[in-house]
């Protein structure tokens, strides 16, 4: 009975190994056993014990680490990310590049600068979510880039993940063997394809108030994230800023340097019509000297929904491109391909449409237990700033120290070209592991309808 009272004021922990001692103890030594003695012996296997969860604990955490860095010749491998800068639309060097060109220069730029004989890449992925046209297009502008006619190619959409899905796609078909080497890109030009939103769905879908959600404009989800977590206009206007400072900074000191592939197109002169060739070579979104009292003074840009969203502090109506070259570590070291990192795998979870902001929040614990890691395995975290509220959230639910979120800034200052996000993240998020001698990255966005993606990457 007092063996049983004493495990019972105990109880924290240590409980159920505990008692598992305690009552071994006693059936062998029974009650000739002074309980002093067992209650002695108990405490040191106790603290014994408790030492022996924090090396397991450590241990696990070195486990994890040294998982996710183990290499075998199966994985599939980054060998090249790159991406065209990023640029207003509207305002910006590529406002008049059709999708057709912007395609055209990134495919040509990850055959010249990978070197790889361009018949070797057996299947491309394009992300794009607003040309109604771009299977046609894409499937040309690779031709006319230099892919010969048994590459093969297709499109796909989940929205602002597109980028990031095409690379998912390519990294499957590789480890199910259907392909060798595949590209996956993302595109979009904000410019030139419009997106002009849903007014309705047929009478039987609108009757469910989610699907009605789907109808309205994403700067909505935007002040339903502020107001239903209590992200003040204050905590979004201090992270835009941040942004804004963070890719002044990298810019200047040349850190997307290595990542940019420039885009030789022409633009237009909007008031004589006349066409100059350009080469368009670096992102211009980046407003230098932006502080967060600055923005505090910019209108709100959804008045009708709410009061905190602005120009200011979600992401700029961007075109870009990017492009990241993938095949198994064996096929990499036979082609002479430089090996950048291994794409460990991605995962997608969805939620209600009216909140979209916060997927993140819920793709990356999802891809934390899919592949058994912790916030304590990562180095870097690049999460898509689609809004500074869903951004902020992000952070905070996460848990995620801020000096490792976004080192370079976000699309709040370099834009959210929607089909190329997913893509150009990995570009930037493997720049900045490589500058600072980091590995482990985590990729994330929210997705406009209700979803999260993530992607994990060990950079080598
Ligand atoms: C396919 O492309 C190759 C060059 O890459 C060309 O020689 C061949 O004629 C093309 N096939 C057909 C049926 O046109
Ligand atoms: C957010 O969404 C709901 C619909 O569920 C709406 O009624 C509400 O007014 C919205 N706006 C804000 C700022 O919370
Ligand atoms: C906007 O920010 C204020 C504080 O700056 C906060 O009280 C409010 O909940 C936020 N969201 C909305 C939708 O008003
Ligand atoms: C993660 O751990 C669980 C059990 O702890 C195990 O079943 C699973 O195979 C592990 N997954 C990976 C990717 O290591
Ligand atoms: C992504 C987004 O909704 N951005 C908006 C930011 O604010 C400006 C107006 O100031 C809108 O035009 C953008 O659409």
């Amino acid at each position: 009975m007092e063996e049983y009272d004493y495990r019972k004021e105990n109880c924290h922990q240590g409980f159920n190994i505990r008692i598992a001692i305690a009552s071994y103890v006693s059936t062998f030594i029974g009650y000739h056993f002074n309980i002093l003695s067992l209650i002695g012996f108990v405490e040191g296997i106790s603290m014994a014990q408790q030492r022996l969860q924090q090396f397991v604990q450590h241990l696990t955490s070195t486990d994890a680490r040294s998982r996710l860095e183990a290499k075998s010749p199966d994985d599939v491998v980054i060998t090249l990310a790159i991406r065209t800068p990023l640029t207003k639309a509207k305002k910006g060097g590529l406002k008049d590049t059709v999708l057709d060109d912007l395609l055209y220069s990134v495919f040509k730029s990850s055959i010249d600068k990978s070197k790889i004989d361009p018949s070797k890449v057996d299947d491309i992925c394009v992300g794009n979510v607003l040309n109604g046209k771009a299977a046609y297009v894409a499937r040309a502008a690779a031709l006319a880039a230099g892919f010969p006619n048994t590459t093969a190619l297709s499109v796909c959409n989940r929205w602002c993940s597109s980028g990031l899905l095409s690379v998912q796609t390519i990294a499957n078909a590789i480890k199910a063997g259907s392909i060798e080497v595949g590209l996956a890109v993302g595109a979009e030009s904000m410019s030139l394809d419009r997106d002009d939103g849903i007014k309705e769905f047929s009478e039987t879908v609108m009757q469910n108030p989610e699907s009605k959600d789907c109808t309205m404009p994403m700067g909505w989800t935007s002040e339903n994230v502020s107001r239903d977590f209590g992200v003040s206009r204050e905590k979004m206007d201090a992270f835009a800023a941040r942004s804004f400072q963070r890719a002044e900074a990298a810019q200047k000191a040349g850190r997307f340097d290595e990542e940019i592939a420039p885009v030789h197109t022409t633009i237009i002169d909007p008031k004589t019509g006349e066409k100059t060739r350009v080469v368009v070579d670096r992102d211009d979104g980046i407003r230098p000297g932006t502080t967060a009292e600055g923005l505090g003074k910019i209108r709100s840009a959804f008045p009708q929904y709410g009061p905190n969203t602005t120009g200011g502090n979600a992401s700029q109506v961007t075109d870009g491109a990017a492009a990241v070259l993938l095949m198994k570590r064996s096929t990499a070291e036979k082609l002479g391909q430089p090996i950048l990192a291994k794409f460990v795998g991605a995962t997608v979870a969805a939620l209600a449409p009216r909140i979209m902001g916060i997927g993140p929040s819920l793709a990356i614990p999802k891809l934390m237990s899919i592949h058994n890691f912790t916030n304590a395995d990562v180095d870097l975290f690049e999460i898509n700033e689609a809004f500074a509220s869903m951004a902020v959230y992000c952070e905070e639910k996460l848990g995620i120290d801020p000096e490792v979120l976004n080192v370079n800034g976000g699309a709040i200052a370099l834009g959210h070209p929607l089909g190329c996000t997913g893509a150009r993240q990995i570009a930037t998020g493997i720049s900045a592991c490589k500058q600072r001698g980091k590995k482990v990255l985590v990729t994330s966005m929210c997705i406009g309808l209700g979803m999260g993606m993530a992607s994990l990457i060990v950079v080598e």
